[in-house]
């Protein structure tokens, strides 16, 4: 949880929004929301990035919810890098983090997965029980706690997410676009 929040705060440019009010979605759905929110994201929502060695990255958040799947796989695998964003704070994290794995696993090479934990503070929790259950998919995902409200932490996730060294940034090789998912 935290995408569309994400793709907000690291955008140059202004966002195209997908969001939509979730009693708007109950009412036509006539299914209640597990969600806290207000809002939930019905489409994808594209915001511009330009990373340090002036490459335009398209930032593009999907829908969480599961009735929007194929939205989801539209838009990972053309991606160079996909970030699982996790709601840290839950009791089923974990349990949430392993469906999510088996469900992206299936879509895209796990060796472009970046997994970001949102709210680890409130939680009270650390990043080691989600590093085991990634690590028993595939070990070389990066696991880093992440906070999508603050720039320089979804900066972090990007640079990882598009595996740029963040000691020399500008070694990477100029590319026409790259594009990263959440
Ligand atoms: N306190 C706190 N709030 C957070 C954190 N991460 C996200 N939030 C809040 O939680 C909400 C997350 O909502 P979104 O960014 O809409 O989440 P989403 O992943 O786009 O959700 P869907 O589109 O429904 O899948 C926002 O109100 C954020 O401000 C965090 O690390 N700490
Ligand atoms: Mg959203």
């Amino acid at each position: 949880m935290g995408k569309t929040t994400a793709v907000c705060t690291v955008s140059d440019t202004n966002v195209s929004s997908t969001e939509v009010l979730s009693s708007a979605l109950r009412a036509r759905t006539g299914r209640p929301g597990r969600h806290l929110k207000t809002t939930t994201t019905v489409g994808l929502e594209i915001g511009e990035w330009q990373s340090p060695d002036g490459q335009t990255v398209s930032v593009v958040g999907t829908p969480g919810q599961e009735r929007f799947d194929l939205v989801r796989k539209s838009a990972m695998p053309r991606s160079t890098g996909v970030v699982l964003w996790l709601f840290g704070h839950h009791d089923l994290a974990l349990l949430d983090t392993e469906l999510w794995l088996e469900f992206i696993a299936a879509e895209v090479s796990t060796s472009k997965l970046t997994v970001a934990v949102t709210r680890l503070e409130e939680a009270g929790t650390q990043l080691d029980g989600f590093r085991e259950v990634v690590a028993a998919c595939d070990d070389r995902i990066p696991v880093i706690a992440a906070d999508p409200r603050d720039r320089n932490s979804v900066v972090e996730v990007l640079h990882t997410a598009l595996r740029i060294p963040h000691s020399s940034p500008a070694t990477e090789k100029p590319a026409t676009e790259k594009e990263a998912v959440g």
